[in-house]
């Protein structure tokens, strides 16, 4: 499998800022891109169109949505489905993520919901999770992984295929802080998803990529990339600039 190579660029760029991101990206990065690394970009909904036309042609180059509703139309005012993301040119979607879950208010189950609903549609989906300061200080790790895990996946068949689904973990404490998990803690919450993951999905829980997230840059790309359990990485405040997220997805 293809390491994951993702950007989250959450609530920034203009739709021509963001394509201009885009092409520099490809510019900077398609020619060199290794053969068993893909980029992922996951721009704000408005700036999704001029993404996907920046990456025509590069099949190793993907868009998606940072965020579904779990159906295919309906009255649910601002939301967007699988559906419309597809129409788009999307191929992929976020789940979960940390400030869903804490300013949104998003559940384990309505995580789930939209993760088993996105997956069926036939969006590649990444399931974000991870635990608080709090948590982790309590001895909670493994409990809260366990529970976002069965939760977040409870509603998949287990035949589920691992190129359709990736975890990424994102300790809440080291996003947009500066903060990085050193590699034996990234180590040890991979290592936690891993097993979980065997426990949940035994037919494919080995093969599903598990991406790392929070304060990743180009300066700790290369020791977190060559960590056991580590098939990728979600990348947000140094995705932003085309010249930093470069280094990352070649580091
Ligand atoms: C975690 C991450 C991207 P950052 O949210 O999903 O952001 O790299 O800024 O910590």
């Amino acid at each position: 499998m293809k390491k994951l190579m993702a950007a989250n660029w959450k609530m920034y760029k203009t739709s021509a800022g963001a394509e201009q991101t885009a092409r520099s990206l490809v510019q900077a990065v398609a020619a060199d891109l290794p053969g068993d690394r893909e980029v992922m970009v996951f721009p704000p909904f408005t700036a999704i169109a001029s993404v996907v036309e920046a990456f025509a042609g590069n099949e190793n180059f993907i868009v998606g949505g940072q965020n579904c509703y779990p159906a295919d139309e309906g009255a649910f005012t601002g939301e967007i489905s699988p559906r419309m993301l597809l129409d788009l040119g999307c191929r992929s979607v976020l789940t979960g993520h940390s400030e869903r879950r804490h300013i949104l208010g998003e559940s384990d189950e309505f995580v789930g919901k939209k993760t088993a609903f996105a997956v069926q549609s036939g969006l590649h989906t990444v399931l974000c999770i991870g635990e608080t300061l709090e948590q982790r200080e309590s001895g909670k790790l493994a409990e809260v992984l366990a529970r976002q895990l069965k939760s977040g996946l409870g509603e998949l068949e287990n035949g589920v295929n691992q190129e359709v689904l990736s975890v990424a973990y994102e300790p809440v404490w080291a996003i947009g802080t500066g903060k990085t998990a050193g590699p034996p803690e990234i180590s040890e919450a991979h290592g936690l998803v891993r097993e979980i993951l065997q426990d949940i999905l035994p037919n494919t829980g080995a093969a599903i990529r598990i991406l790392y997230g929070g304060s990743v840059k180009p300066g700790n790309i290369g020791e977190i990339i060559s960590l056991d359990n580590v098939e990728g990485v979600l990348v947000g405040g140094a995705s932003l600039q085309a010249d930093s997220f470069s280094q990352i997805v070649l580091g």
